[in-house]
């Protein structure tokens, strides 16, 4: 696990309406130390932290949630449905809580090997955490997807939170009428009604969770902002420039890996990735017309890497045919992801 500090941006001066009162936080070396580090007012300093997974359709805006939460870029979004496909989690600070925010991949009903193990994977992270959010766009009706979440939902004992996101998108008669749906056929401990793109309400659902996690240490230094390596995420955001120039179903059918990381004489760091696709007719297509679309998308993701990095970034991709990659175990491990049977 890499630790990676630096990003988050600063926190505002004053605290709005609603919002937790934000405490000073001392540099805390360990969450143990913390435990047992005098603070000046054992009422406001005592620290609590939980786990909060993020679940709903694919596209509803979990992703955009999780960064907005955090306060910088920790998850990939792109306009496309199923771009998140392994639970990553993101960590955010409100006051003297930690709060540990699971990304999780869309649920939706899954027919292939891949889809079916993003869809157990967003599960398991719903099952392992303190509190549950359920995301639905605000612009939709309880279709057949929500219905499913709300109805398993039904299975999981931890309080539960529907979030309303993209109000920014959507009439307030509309909102009421959803919320009035969805907790009809669900209890929910509190209902929010949001714009993860926009901000609006996202102050008020994080001073809602920093009161509702569980008392308790820190379980990550103060300026620890994801899990996930910066390996992980830099083959991440490969895929979601990937995800944002090509079309159809040719982003599903391809996965990235970081292979190389190597940090060079002056601070510079070199990058090698590959990026499998199924067939030679996908590898033609992701390279474009000579070379310039593979081109595009190493330049595009080259810079971010660098801003995240804070380094200059020779960033190296390869595109080869892996017939069958979403078959192959060893591509699973790569994306954090269990390895299903057949079906
Ligand atoms: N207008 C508006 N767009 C939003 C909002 N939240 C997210 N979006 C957009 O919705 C799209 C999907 O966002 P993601 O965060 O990738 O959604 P997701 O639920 O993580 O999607 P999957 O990973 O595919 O399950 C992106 O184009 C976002 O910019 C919002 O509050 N308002
Ligand atoms: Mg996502």
């Amino acid at each position: 696990m890499s630790k990676r500090s630096g990003r988050r941006q600063p926190r505002p001066q004053a605290p709005q309406a609603n919002q937790a009162p934000q405490a000073n936080h001392a540099p805390q070396p360990d969450a143990a130390a913390q435990t047992q580090a005098p603070t000046q007012d054992a009422s406001q300093q005592a620290s609590r932290c939980g786990f909060i997974a993020l679940i709903g359709a694919p596209n509803v805006g979990k992703s955009t949630l999780v960064n907005a939460l955090v306060g910088a870029k920790v998850a990939i979004v792109t306009h496309k449905v199923q771009t998140t496909r392994a639970l990553l989690r993101g960590i955010a600070v409100a006051g003297p809580a930690q709060l540990v925010l699971i990304d999780t991949p869309g649920i939706f009903a899954p027919r292939r090997r891949l889809e079916r193990a993003m869809v157990a994977t967003a599960w398991s992270g719903a099952h392992d955490a303190d509190v549950i959010c359920l995301l639905i766009d605000a612009r939709r009706s309880l279709d057949q997807e929500a219905e499913t979440i709300l109805g398993r939902l039904t299975e999981v004992r931890q309080p539960k939170l529907l979030i309303l996101n993209k109000i920014d998108l959507t009439a307030r008669p509309k909102l009421l009428e959803l919320a009035a749906a969805a907790n009809a056929r669900q209890k929910f401990d509190a209902t929010f009604m949001i714009s993860a793109l926009t901000g609006d309400g996202v102050a008020d659902l994080k001073a809602w969770l920093a009161d509702h996690v569980p008392a308790g240490p820190w379980h990550y230094p103060e300026d620890e902002i994801s899990d996930a390596p910066l390996r992980s995420l830099a083959a991440e955001i490969t895929r979601e420039k990937l995800f944002l120039r090509l079309h159809e179903e040719l982003p599903y059918q391809l996965t990235v890996e970081t292979e190389q990381w190597k940090t060079l004489r002056g601070g510079a760091v070199r990058i090698e990735q590959t990026i499998y696709v199924e067939r030679e007719s996908q590898r033609k297509i992701v390279l474009g017309k000579g070379g310039q679309g593979i081109k595009a998308i190493g330049a595009e993701a080259r810079r971010e890497i660098a801003e995240i990095v804070e380094a200059p970034v020779h960033l190296f991709l390869f595109v080869k045919v892996r017939e069958g990659w979403a078959d192959d175990p060893e591509r699973y491990r790569g994306m954090g992801l269990e390895f299903g049977k057949d079906e």
